[in-house]
């Protein structure tokens, strides 16, 4: 019998209180009843202001590259500042809203993550088991494990370059369709397998196709409940849904723009799709408020054990600049000035977003473009993630105020998140 989803987050309301408050460390957030508790937390140590200016620079820089518009939130310990520029739907001319929902893509990856280890806990799965052990004779190899899907070591062919090789054809030749999981394992299975199962670590959506057929499997009901009660309900995520295959944005949202792959070519509006091609991968729908609400909370242990954060937290590189690592459906960047951050990015069609935080929680930051296929735009857009983490840097901050046009608009004096009601 699985537990209720949301038990963690009823262990103790004060001790919540106090984990919020900072009184008490994260770490021991769900120790057993009457375990001591009453460690004082360290004082916090002094962390640098995030650079807004650094944070519009690169924004600024995401729409010199393409993006018809680009906005970030961060939220830390004095609060939220959110920073908007350009445009959310270039017909409308409507500026980019910091309450818009948006597509979070492969973000996705770490709800469907969390949902899974969730599972684990419960004893309904286990990391180092054979993935055919619970999907009997779905993939061609016994020893893909569980843990081989979560860290991209399985050698499941990625499917999406072959679908996507031609950019906006591929895409418009799957904006309307409904693919089963099965349909996509077997596209990923008619390619080649990339790396014995464990071997090297190779990105791929198939991976957590087989997570989200894993998580059906298990609890009996569609990926969308287990997001929904596990995840959503309980953080009060009120603009993040999953609503695969209905292809619309409910409420205020950023229209997304394809940037086809002939150089001049027009923007294609790819703001309406299914996204079943990604699904558990990526079909995500998300706020920029929600996502650090979110980042934050699985940071501070409201989603899961110490024990399951240090293995989800556990990484390896993902390629040789000793920077940029992936631990269970989880990246970690570590930035220049020695800040690791954790969280995901996401690109799909018409989107690129970046979701971090610090593994404290105690500040997170997430970014989105309304532009994809344009690693220029995506290039400039991470670049959030040094300006809000890093802070200022005397010889930076001049030449990004030279850089930054005056017409960002500053948000800082919004209330905190989830403050603000739904416009539409
Ligand atoms: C799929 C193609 C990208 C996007 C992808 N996204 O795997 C997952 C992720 C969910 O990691 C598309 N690129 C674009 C092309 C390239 O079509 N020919 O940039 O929109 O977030």
């Amino acid at each position: 019998m699985t537990l209720p989803s949301h038990r963690r987050l009823a262990v103790s309301a004060t001790l919540i209180a106090a984990l919020a408050a900072g009184v008490v460390p994260a770490t021991s957030a769900f120790a057993a009843p009457g375990a001591p508790v009453s460690t004082p937390a360290a004082p916090a140590p002094a962390v640098p202001a995030p650079d807004m200016d650094g944070v519009v620079a690169a924004l600024n820089s995401a729409m010199a590259n393409g993006a018809p518009g680009a906005m970030a939130r961060f939220t830390g310990p004095d609060g939220v500042r959110s920073r908007t520029v350009g445009v959310q739907d270039r017909v409308a001319g409507k500026p980019m809203d910091i309450q818009s929902r948006f597509r979070i893509g492969s973000v996705s990856k770490t709800f469907s993550t969390v949902v899974l280890l969730q599972l684990v806990e419960e004893g309904e799965l286990e990391l180092d088991t054979p993935v055919n052990t619970y999907l009997p004779g779905l993939l061609p190899d016994d020893r893909i494990t569980v843990r081989h899907l979560l860290t991209h070591r399985s050698g499941l062919a990625d499917y999406t370059n072959a679908m996507f090789e031609h950019t906006v054809p591929g895409f418009e030749a799957v904006r309307n369709r409904v693919f089963s999981y099965q349909e996509l394992v077997d596209l990923s299975l008619s390619e080649p397998r990339t790396t014995e199962p464990g071997v090297s670590y190779k990105y791929s959506n198939a991976n957590f196709v087989v997570v989200g057929m894993l998580i059906e499997k298990a609890t009996g009901r569609p990926v969308s409940e287990a997001y929904q009660s596990r995840i959503f309900k309980p953080l009060k995520l009120r603009k993040t849904s999953y609503v695969h295959p209905d292809t619309r944005i409910k409420g205020t949202h950023v229209r997304g723009y394809l940037h086809p792959d002939e150089a001049g070519g027009a923007l294609v509006d790819s703001t309406e799709q299914t996204a079943s091609w990604a699904q558990s991968a990526g079909a995500v729908i998300s706020s920029p408020a929600d996502l650090n609400t979110f980042t934050s909370a699985l940071m501070r242990g409201r989603l899961l054990s110490p024990a399951t954060m240090e293995a989800m937290t556990t990484v390896t590189p993902t390629d040789a600049t000793n920077t940029r690592f992936y631990g269970l459906g989880l990246r970690r960047y570590d930035l220049s000035c020695g800040t690791r951050v954790y969280g995901h990015t996401g690109t799909v069609q018409g989107f690129y977003t970046y979701a971090f935080s610090t593994r404290d929680g105690r500040r997170s930051l997430s970014a989105v473009a309304n532009t994809s296929n344009h690693g220029a735009a995506n290039t400039a857009l991470g670049g959030t993630l040094e300006a809000a983490f890093c802070g200022k840097k005397p010889a930076a901050s001049a030449s990004a105020r030279a850089a930054a046009p005056s017409t960002a608009r500053d948000l800082t004096s919004l209330p905190a998140e989830r403050d603000l009601p739904e416009r539409h």
